[in-house]
């Protein structure tokens, strides 16, 4: 792989992007891994990662692996994967017995050999066209941490009321109390610099679905730079989520991390004084 394929990575922050917190060259050969967190989705799970490799394969230009990472399926999925790894030589299974998208997260990328680590929902409800303007930004070194985001000017999204109200109400909640400046936690479309992510996933304390949160928090309080990817989104009705039980813990995973910040800096008024952190945000297009 030659340095001219980065060549071919769009990158709308370089003009004026700040440098990650700790300015590297890019690898010359940069390998990227994208995660696919999976339980019980065996019949979204070939289609998927088929239509994920032939993307990877065909627009991205860099050496890349895809993971199926799963936890505790009682159906045919773990099955299933074995065979996508047996087809393409691309794809590795990840399997873990305890059930919790965070820790199946942590555990693929505390393993992972790769530049830059990413994830993605198996329902692929974010358009992949988003992939290149997710990634370019970390194989250019621009940027620590990318998100994608469906609460930004330039996204476009198709999900039903109830949703889109909590998601909303959440992240409002997020920048009130933990005065956090991404726009959208939980989008499951996500990538890192893979050296950025060791020291953050030593302090992620949840394993469930407020890792990504936790992991975004203690990014910009480590002053990451966050980049931000307006991306389509096509809301799957098919979801593992227990909306009710989620949203508590969600609370209760914001109330832990406001009370660590007062035992942090007790003469503190509010997270936003005790914020440590100033993260550049900057966003583009898919
Ligand atoms: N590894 C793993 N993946 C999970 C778990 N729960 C959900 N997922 C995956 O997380 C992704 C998002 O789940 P989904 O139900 O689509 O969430 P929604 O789009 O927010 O309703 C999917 O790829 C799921 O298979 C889990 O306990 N372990
Ligand atoms: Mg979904």
């Amino acid at each position: 792989m030659s340095s001219t394929d980065l060549m071919r990575w769009p990158d709308p922050t370089a003009p004026a992007s700040p440098m990650p917190s700790e300015a590297r060259a890019a690898p010359a050969s940069p390998l990227v891994e994208i995660v696919l967190p999976v339980y019980n989705e065996e019949h979204v799970l070939a289609g998927s990662v088929q239509t994920l490799h032939r993307f990877m394969r065909e627009r991205l230009g860099v050496p890349f692996q895809i993971t199926i990472a799963d936890n505790a399926s009682t159906d045919d999925t773990l099955a299933r994967a074995r065979a996508l790894a047996g087809e393409l030589e691309e794809v590795r299974v990840l399997h873990l017995a305890r059930k919790g998208r965070g820790g199946a997260l942590r555990q693929s990328w505390l393993h992972s050999e790769a530049d830059v680590v990413a994830y993605m929902d198996v329902d692929l409800s974010t358009d992949l066209t988003a992939l290149p303007a997710l990634l370019g930004p970390l194989l250019a070194g621009h940027a620590d941490v990318a998100i994608g985001t469906r609460l930004a000017p330039g996204a476009e999204v198709a999900r039903g009321v109830k949703r889109e109200l909590i998601s909303r109400s959440y992240n409002i909640l997020l920048r009130v109390l933990l005065d956090v400046s991404f726009s959208d936690a939980q989008c499951g479309f996500k990538a890192a610099r893979r050296e950025v992510l060791g020291p953050l996933l030593a302090q992620v304390q949840d394993d469930g679905w407020f890792f990504d949160t936790e992991l975004l928090y203690l990014a910009q309080r480590s002053k990451l730079s966050i980049h931000e990817v307006p991306v389509r989104w096509r809301d799957d009705p098919d979801s593992r989520v227990a909306i009710a039980r989620t949203a508590l813990e969600d609370l209760r995973g914001v109330r832990r991390l406001r009370r660590a910040n007062r035992r942090l800096r007790p003469g503190a008024a509010s997270p936003g004084a005790l914020s440590t952190a100033a993260t550049v945000r900057t966003r583009s297009c898919p």
